[in-house]
């Protein structure tokens, strides 16, 4: 498997999944800030928009941070990160592995850019909704869907850091809590230190 990838993006949950997973895989740098550069075919194939983090894996190649979570989860099931296709954990897993893109990044966005919300036209509700449900569906648990960590909490983990990184994680014991719980994961910290590095 080749990850393209870039420090400091949502690249950051590929490579905390491929760590958890444990799987071989090579990583190749893309500069997102220079389209001019010439940039290796595959990733022009695997990334239409031209966006990281993007994968491919032999004749399979895939862009956007959820579904490589969900590949990789799904063709690694020895790796824990996924409920079985029949186990109805599934259900929540599919709900909470959309919530990032769907909900969290545009409530996020919306709110980031002073946008007035229209919470009944627009699919992600708003940023209070968002947040609580975000917070009650994690509640007491330690991961989102229970005892068992999973490929969803890597994007609901990374997006709780990103909140708090960008001044917008109201006060929440339990996302600091849950935040830090996926900070203390030696996958995610593994990541950490491939970012530092590049
Ligand atoms: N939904 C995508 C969004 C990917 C995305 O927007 N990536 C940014 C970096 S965080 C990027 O590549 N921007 C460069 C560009 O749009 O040209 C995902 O989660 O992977």
């Amino acid at each position: 498997m080749k990850l393209f990838w870039r420090p400091q993006t949502r690249s950051q949950r590929a490579l905390w999944l491929l760590e958890e997973a444990g799987v071989d895989y090579d990583r190749v740098l893309i500069d997102i800030h220079d389209a001019s550069k010439p940039r290796d075919p595959d990733f022009v194939k695997a990334s239409p928009m031209g966006k990281v983090p993007a994968l491919v894996d032999g004749a399979a190649m895939l862009a956007d941070s959820a579904a490589i979570c969900m590949y990789v989860a799904d063709k690694h099931p020895e790796a824990g990160l996924a409920p079985a296709i029949n186990d109805p954990a599934r259900a929540q897993y599919y709900w909470w592995m959309i919530f990032t893109p769907g909900v969290i990044e545009p409530a996020m966005s919306e709110k980031y850019s002073g946008v007035e919300p229209n919470k009944f036209r627009n699919s992600w509700g708003d940023f209070a909704t968002m947040f609580s449900t975000f917070e009650n569906g994690l509640g007491d648990k330690q991961w989102i869907l229970g005892d068992q960590f999973s490929a969803a909490d890597i994007m609901l983990g990374s997006s709780a850091c990103f909140l708090k990184q960008f001044g917008m994680l109201p006060d929440s014991k339990i996302l600091e809590a849950y935040g830090e719980r996926c900070m203390a994961r030696p996958a995610y910290k593994r990541s950490m230190e491939i970012n530092a590095a590049a």
